[in-house]
């Protein structure tokens, strides 16, 4: 049975929109995985540690027969495979993030994996590209997408470009 996901993509390093590319590509071509869309790419600026460079980030939608703990585990192969380079400074810049941001209407409370991204509720860069997907999107605990969208100002983000054609 496949499920439809919401991954956050984000990067400040090392030409960040070639990067979200790369990655929409490795999600492609995950196994029992598709594509479905992907949001237009947006320069945010860094939450947390401030000397940092301004953030790309974007939302893709997929759909997946892959288990939650087997598509983290494919997306953290994808971020090693870019470089990733995971520090004891929380926050800190990144080639490349990837963050299950809904998995289907699961809530998810494990070690390894939360779901819904604890973060996502309050995040202009995850909200803004996530309502371009799914503007009428309800979260599983029944809160709607506008709703957080009305209580989030799309404040230090602007929307620079499409994402790139795959191929
Ligand atoms: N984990 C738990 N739930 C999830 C989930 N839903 N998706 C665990 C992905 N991973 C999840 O993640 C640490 C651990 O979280 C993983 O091993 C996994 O088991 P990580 O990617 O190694 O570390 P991280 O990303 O640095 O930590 P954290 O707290 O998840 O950071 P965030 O929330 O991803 O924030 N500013 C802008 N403008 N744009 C950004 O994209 N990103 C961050 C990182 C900070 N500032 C930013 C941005
Ligand atoms: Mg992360």
């Amino acid at each position: 049975m496949s499920h439809r996901c919401h991954i956050g993509l984000g990067s400040n390093q090392a030409e960040p929109r070639a990067q979200l590319r790369q990655a929409c590509e490795s999600l492609a071509a995950l196994a029992g995985t598709r594509l479905l869309r992907c949001s237009r790419l947006y320069r945010s600026a860094p939450m947390g540690p401030q000397d940092q460079p301004d953030y790309v980030n974007a939302v893709a939608l997929i759909d997946t027969t892959l288990t939650p703990l087997a598509l983290l585990d494919a997306l953290q192969a994808i971020e090693q495979q870019q470089g990733r380079q995971r520090k004891a400074e929380r926050w800190g810049p990144r080639t490349l993030d990837l963050d299950i941001l809904l998995y289907a209407n699961q809530q998810i409370d494990s070690d390894r994996l939360r779901v819904p991204h604890y973060h996502m509720h309050a995040r202009p860069f995850v909200l803004y590209p996530l309502a371009e997907l799914d503007p009428d999107l309800i979260l599983p605990d029944g809160t709607p997408l506008q709703h957080l969208l009305q209580n989030c100002p799309a404040q230090g983000i602007e929307a620079i470009a499409d994402m790139p054609a795959q191929g």
